[in-house]
């Protein structure tokens, strides 16, 4: 169903609701219609400004990724992304309730540190959800395995390629497993904080899968080596998570 900024929508008056063919719908018909637009703003699918809970805790994935590492990363990292996006949104006149789902695709109207912080917290919130704690024999099943092993040849195909794009990054930014807009299983890589949702990103879709290559998220335990970071990196991943997000874009 169509996504209603409750607010905006109350504020349309008569004439919106007629040009949208509801005029002779009652008052409580119309706000029940706008209710479920609340739940759909804290699912996967739509990423608000505000930090949500880490959905494990800080110590749950040693000793792929290092207790202190997690603090630091999710309370400081990621807390400051967050911040400075409500600070720019402010500055900048975006609504407080506006998704990063319907802003990225828009982010060249707006300035450096929203673009800069806005991706951040969308990636770190994607980040999170992504992992889980370690298991050693950790596959994806079903219709995203089956995707997988379509489109890369095999699973350790996909994961080497995967792999390739995340330590072939320069310096800081994200490895992705995206479905491009032909809803296409893609592999890349985006600088920074940048990401496939923005309009100004050299690959465009939607992250099904997302690995934080900036040194902060590895380097207490893993140092210079950001390649056993990855390859450890592949026991927390969430692939029912990832197969959720994969089956909930393709119906
Ligand atoms: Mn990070």
């Amino acid at each position: 169903m169509p996504q209603y900024n409750r607010r905006k929508f109350l504020g349309s008056g008569l004439k919106g609701l007629m040009v949208a063919g509801v005029a002779t719908a009652t008052i409580p018909e119309l706000l029940s219609s706008c209710a479920p637009a609340k739940k759909v703003i804290t699912t996967s699918f739509k990423t608000g400004m505000t930090q949500q809970p880490l959905p494990y805790a800080f110590s749950a994935l040693e000793d792929v990724i290092d207790t202190q590492t997690m603090d630091i990363h999710y309370n400081r990292h990621a807390a400051g992304y967050s911040k400075n996006l409500v600070e720019a949104a402010a500055a900048e006149g975006v609504s407080s309730e506006t998704s990063m789902e319907d802003l990225l695709p828009n982010i060249s109207k707006y300035s450096t540190k929203m673009r800069n912080n806005a991706g951040g917290h969308y990636n770190h919130e994607l980040f999170w959800k992504c992992m889980r704690p370690k298991r050693e024999q950790n596959l994806p099943t079903g219709a995203l395995l089956a995707a997988i092993e379509n489109t890369f040849g095999s699973f350790e195909q996909f994961k080497l390629q995967f792999a390739n794009a995340a330590s072939g990054r320069f310096g800081s930014g994200w490895a992705w497993l995206y479905l491009n807009n032909a809803k296409t299983l893609m592999i890349g890589s985006t600088p920074n904080q940048d990401n496939p949702l923005m309009n100004v990103s050299e690959i465009k879709g939607t992250p099904l899968l997302g690995l934080d290559v900036w040194e902060h998220a590895y380097y207490l335990k893993y140092q210079n080596k950001r390649a056993d970071y990855i390859a450890n990196w592949w026991k927390v991943v969430n692939w029912d998570f990832v197969s959720q997000r994969y089956a909930a874009l393709m119906a």
